[in-house]
């Protein structure tokens, strides 16, 4: 069975990873990560296809179906692994999307890997969709698809979300591919960005390097066209919530603080060991405030979750040497026995587990230098069904636009971002209620349901307008 769309056509994700894993003893289940825990649960309930790599490279299993979804596995051998996904997607275009935050790799053979396996992701897509249907592709391993896709199934409705930022036009043009991934885009009938710099970025990108008119969020471009806009993606609200009120989550969190110590304030972290994420800059700055005396190790923890990620790529391995020598620097300065003041885990927890360490985190760190959304920031606002507790958020990170009762800071401006972790610790607890308050209303509006409801809205619309100019 498939999922429908808005106007009951039926839908077939493409994402780089299938939404699930191999346990242990050999089973799939569903698999941790802001895109699985966007889209799964909306595939759960009404049934889908989702067509991806299982992440272990050659592996190449027949389809198969998890909770109602229908899995369509797309083979990914060892050295497409290394060029295709540690390389050209993780190591040219997820630093230039960001900032440029480190330097990319352009290289020859993984353009060539990223096309290939784009192709593959394509002719599948191909073969699956039933005449007419609507596919969307997801993020910025596969933006080739929808180019190649339109050319062998022109009868389809293609959306794609990117979920990462798309980087200004001086940066984009630094791809020595920049006018491939730009026409790749344009096979779609919509794309969406997570907020209204990205789409407008895109917007300005495609009227410097192609031959395009542009009017307002419509592109036309070879008879065609294509629409633009944001869609910030949000969380299973409900989900978060559910586990928040579990008995068994409330004692693993009762649990959690007398472990610490019962300290006066926990702080949390919790991101993918990512160079994006700013984790070194809030550990710099938890160190100078202790150094200062404005924080006190007897009264104040912090807990960094980082979980693995990428371990393959350079960059990853530095940021993670460089997170632990600080951590070690910390904990060596200012612990006592048996009390860390930093507790880090480089794990991946079962959710149930950050749940419980959202509940007890009474002051959450989110400090990305950039971040498309960053869907820990919402999760955390959900888990606290206590109505207390102060998100410290960047500025930089997609969520900022809504999440305006955090305390919103630029981690740029160490000093700043210092003063903000002071001022959400000593905030008085009513203005923490009033903003925390604000904050789960918010989220409340528009969950991942709600999200991927308006973009399936927005692709019908975008999908006529495309038939009927
Ligand atoms: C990309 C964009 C955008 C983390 N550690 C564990 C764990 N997680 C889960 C969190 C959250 C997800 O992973 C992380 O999502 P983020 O949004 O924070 O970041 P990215 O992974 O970089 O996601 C981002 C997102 O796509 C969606 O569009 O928001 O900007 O970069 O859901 O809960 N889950 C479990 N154990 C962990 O240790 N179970």
């Amino acid at each position: 069975m498939s999922e429908t769309s808005s106007s009951g056509r039926p839908i077939i994700i493409a994402a780089n990873r299938l939404p699930v894993m191999r346990a242990d003893g050999g089973q799939w289940t569903p698999s941790p990560g802001g895109l699985v825990r966007a889209l799964y649960p909306m595939l759960r309930e009404s049934g889908g296809t989702w067509v991806g790599w299982t992440g272990e490279p050659d592996d190449d299993p027949e389809p198969f179906t998890v909770e109602g979804v229908d899995l369509r596995p797309i083979p990914i051998s060892a050295d497409e692994m290394t060029l295709y996904y540690e390389g050209f997607s993780n190591d040219a275009l997820w630093p230039l999307y960001h900032d440029a935050l480190r330097e990319s790799t352009f290289d020859n053979d993984q353009w060539q890997a990223y096309r290939s396996v784009n192709e593959r992701f394509a002719a599948e897509l191909a073969e699956v969709a039933p005449d007419e249907s609507v596919v969307w592709v997801h993020d910025y391993q596969l933006q080739l698809v929808p180019g190649l896709l339109r050319e062998r199934r022109p009868d389809l409705t293609i959306g794609f979300f990117l979920h990462i930022p798309f980087p200004p036009v001086d940066l984009f043009t630094r791809l020595p591919w920049r006018d491939q991934i730009a026409t790749g885009l344009l096979g779609c009938d919509l794309v969406g960005f997570q907020r209204p710099k990205d789409a407008a970025n895109f917007v300005a990108t495609v009227d410097q390097l192609l031959d395009v008119a542009i009017d307002g969020n419509t592109i036309a471009h070879g008879g065609r066209t294509t629409s633009v806009g944001e869609y910030p993606i949000s969380i299973d609200v409900a989900e978060v919530e559910e586990i928040a009120t579990g008995r068994a989550t409330r004692q693993r969190t009762s649990q959690i603080r007398a472990r610490l110590g019962d300290p006066e304030v926990i702080m949390l972290g919790v991101d993918r060991l990512d160079y994006t994420k700013g984790i070194g800059l809030r550990l710099r700055a938890f160190a100078r405030l202790l150094e200062d005396g404005r924080l006190d190790p007897t009264r104040h923890v912090m807990v960094q979750v980082a979980t693995p990620t990428r371990e393959a790529v350079e960059h990853y391995q530095d940021e993670r040497a460089s997170i632990e020598r600080l951590v070690g620097e910390i904990n060596g300065r200012f612990s006592r026995i048996g009390l860390p003041v930093v507790h880090y885990l480089y794990q991946s927890l079962p959710y149930d587990e950050l749940v419980a360490l959202y509940r007890a985190g009474d002051v959450m760190l989110v400090t990305p230098f950039r971040d498309g959304m960053n869907l820990v920031a919402k999760e955390y606002a959900a888990a606290h069904i206590d109505g207390d507790g102060v998100l410290v958020l960047s500025e930089f990170a997609g969520a900022a636009d809504e999440l305006t009762d955090a305390v919103l800071v630029n981690p740029h401006d160490e000093r700043a971002l210092q003063d903000a972790i002071v001022e959400a610790v000593e905030m008085h607890r009513h203005e923490r209620r009033g903003r925390m308050s604000g904050l789960r209303d918010q989220i409340r509006k528009s969950d991942v349901q709600g999200w991927a409801d308006r973009f399936l809205a927005a692709l019908d619309v975008a999908s006529t307008t495309r038939k009927e100019s």
